[in-house]
């Protein structure tokens, strides 16, 4: 079988599965939400990380399928987590350019919550940079319309994909997530640290929070806080852990 057939196969099976890496409030140094990252149990391969497979599943157009389970799985999760008494976490689920073609993504964000009962405030779509200027209006309104249903948006790896500020002052959106390129040499590279500075600066003016991704070292942590970024992601934290680690996950940041 060839890997494509077998994704396929896995998607509707039960060979898929998410990690969540924790996201922390530097100020309040708490977990207040997480990132759903997908993996591939695979029967022959072991455990494969998205990169063994996500190219393959966005040009073969697998990735939405991917994408709708992925979303089901996350909004589950949210709604377990409210009856153990983690309601307040947040999930940020990827979205791929795919799902934005056709309304695909409203239809399977809005199929994820009402199977679930998760809570549409608890739950964030991710979208790249990249992706998102592929086609600004139309993914503008795919972004409104979950808004509306009071899903908050994230534009992921922000700096890398030339968006113009011209219309980031009216995007549907929530937050931006620096892209962890931007972080890696911090707090010694000069440069990256005034990018740094101009992107939180440039969200604080907006009305929109910051994450910083990729934080790996404790100058990295207090340089962020010093400077006003708010929220955090990174290996110093944890690494994407599955679900059941979660707990331990957060009191470990506390
Ligand atoms: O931890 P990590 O190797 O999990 O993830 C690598 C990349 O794979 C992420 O940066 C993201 O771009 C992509 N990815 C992870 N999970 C998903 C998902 O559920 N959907 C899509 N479209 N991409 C994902
Ligand atoms: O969607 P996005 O590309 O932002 O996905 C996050 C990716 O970054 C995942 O592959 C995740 O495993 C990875 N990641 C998360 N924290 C760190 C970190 O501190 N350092 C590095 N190098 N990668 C990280
Ligand atoms: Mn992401
Ligand atoms: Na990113």
């Amino acid at each position: 079988l060839q890997l494509d057939a077998e994704l396929r196969r896995a998607i509707r099976g039960d060979e898929l599965l998410l990690h969540y890496q924790p996201i922390i409030d530097l100020r309040q140094g708490r977990v207040i939400g997480t990132e759903a990252l997908v993996r591939w149990q695979h029967p022959e391969r072991g455990l494969l990380m998205p990169a063994a497979f996500i190219d393959m599943a966005e040009r073969t157009g697998l990735v939405s399928d991917l994408g709708a389970w992925v979303l089901q799985a996350a909004a589950r999760q949210q709604a377990a987590w409210r009856e153990a008494g983690l309601g307040q976490l947040f999930i940020a689920v990827n979205a791929s350019g795919r799902q934005f073609k056709r309304r695909l993504l409203e239809q399977q964000v809005a199929d994820a919550l009402a199977s679930s009962g998760a809570d549409p405030g608890r739950l964030q779509i991710e979208i790249t940079e990249h992706t998102l200027v592929e086609d600004v209006a139309a993914n503008v309104g795919t972004l409104a319309a979950l808004r509306a249903r009071g899903v908050q948006i994230a534009i992921d790896d922000f700096g890398t994909g030339l968006s113009s500020l011209a219309y980031l002052k009216r995007l549907p959106i929530d937050k931006l997530k620096i892209d962890r390129s931007f972080v890696r040499d911090l707090p010694d590279a000069a440069e990256d640290g005034a990018i740094v500075e101009a992107i939180v600066s440039l969200a604080h003016a907006l009305g929109l929070q910051v994450v910083a991704e990729g934080v790996e070292t404790e100058r990295q942590q207090a340089w962020l806080t010093q400077r006003g970024v708010a929220h955090a992601q990174g290996y110093l934290f944890s690494r994407p852990v599955p679900p059941e680690q979660i707990p331990e996950a957060i009191q470990a940041v506390a």
